[in-house]
């Protein structure tokens, strides 16, 4: 009667290179529609997980309100969809609390741009030590396309029916304006292999590394990075030694220019230009703190005794 319970959990236990399998970081069957530039990130996150052998329980997803925040429920890890624009506060707070969890937060452009953007600056400032990605597809996709930040003027959309007004932010200078940024990098949806290597690079890094990642939304946004089924948006890639590698393939897709990622001057010039999207390790300095160090340095740590014998002297001043 048990025999197949034995001998399954027999296979899985013997296998000693490969603890945890792809299926170990699924979760709910993903409800995005057909060629969201969505799943491609999730099958990203998803395999850099099986290859490292993350332990699922030792990451927290965190998002806000989007299509794209639905990913803690497809991502088996712990996770927190929040409240929209506030994915920030809530990472921060599970970083500040937790230090020994990875904190991965999710944000769409609206998420992150519009509502979320107090947050966003103050976030980058802090250092917070979390891994940041924005799926900008250049929409409100959830809400059924109202203009965000990074629409493009003229294109037009339910809020903006006859074109909208204003030329679209440019988070990537925003971005480099802030004090203390540590790492940036930008990559899209449809280039998975440099989408991998983006996430992998952003994954290493101490500090908050901040991913954009220009995203296929096929059914509200279908021509802001697309012609039918052609990338119409032309791209620069960046290159450098300890970068994230532009192979041949990449190559021929657009201009490649050398690009050193720890000039923050040249970083910023590169970032200034939205003609031509930058693909590529924009700017990357790991030596600034994080919050999280600086905080900790400054908490004096009491034992527990300590932390009593100061309670019963606050408690003592009432005594009559
Ligand atoms: C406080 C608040 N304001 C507005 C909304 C409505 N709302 C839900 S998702 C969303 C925008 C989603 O767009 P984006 O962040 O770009 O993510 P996407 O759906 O494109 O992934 C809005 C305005 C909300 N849920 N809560
Ligand atoms: S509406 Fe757009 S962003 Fe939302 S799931 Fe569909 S394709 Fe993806």
């Amino acid at each position: 009667m048990y025999s197949v319970e034995i001998d399954e959990y027999v296979s899985h236990e013997c296998d000693m290179e490969h603890k945890y399998y792809l299926e170990d970081y699924e979760g709910e069957m993903a409800r995005w529609c057909k060629g969201c530039g969505d799943h491609a990130i999730l099958s990203s996150v998803q395999k850099i997980f099986r290859d490292r052998q993350i332990n699922p329980e030792s990451v927290v997803c965190v998002s806000g309100i989007g299509c794209s925040s639905r990913f803690p429920y497809y991502l088996k890890t712990y996770g927190f969809h929040g409240i929209h624009g506030r994915a920030l506060p809530i990472s921060t707070g599970v970083s500040i609390a937790r230090p020994d969890l990875h904190v991965l937060t999710v944000m769409g452009d609206g998420d992150c741009f519009s509502i979320g953007a107090g947050h966003w600056i103050h976030a980058l400032r802090y250092n917070v030590n979390l891994t940041v990605m924005v799926f900008d597809n250049e929409v409100y996709a959830l809400t059924k396309k109202q203009a965000s930040p990074t629409t493009k003027s003229g294109v037009s959309t339910n809020t903006t029916p006859k074109g909208a007004y204003l030329e679209a932010l440019n988070p990537l200078s925003t971005i480099l304006g802030v004090t203390n940024v540590s790492f940036l990098a930008q990559t899209a949806t449809w280039l998975p292999a440099h989408l991998g290597e983006t996430l992998q690079k952003a994954w290493d890094h101490n500090g908050l590394s901040f991913v954009r990642i220009l995203q296929r939304c096929p059914i509200f946004s279908p021509n802001a990075f697309m012609e039918g089924n052609q990338v119409k948006v032309a791209m620069k890639f960046l290159d450098y030694p300890g970068g994230i590698p532009i192979t041949q393939a990449l190559k021929k897709m657009g201009e490649v220019v050398e690009h050193d990622f720890r000039d923050l001057d040249a970083a910023r010039k590169i970032a200034g230009n939205i003609a031509v999207e930058p693909i590529g390790l924009l700017y990357h300095n790991p030596a600034i703190p994080t919050y999280n160090e600086i905080r900790h340095s400054k908490v004096v740590h009491k034992s527990l005794q300590e932390r009593a014998a100061d309670l019963n002297k606050e408690l003592d001043k009432y005594l009559v």
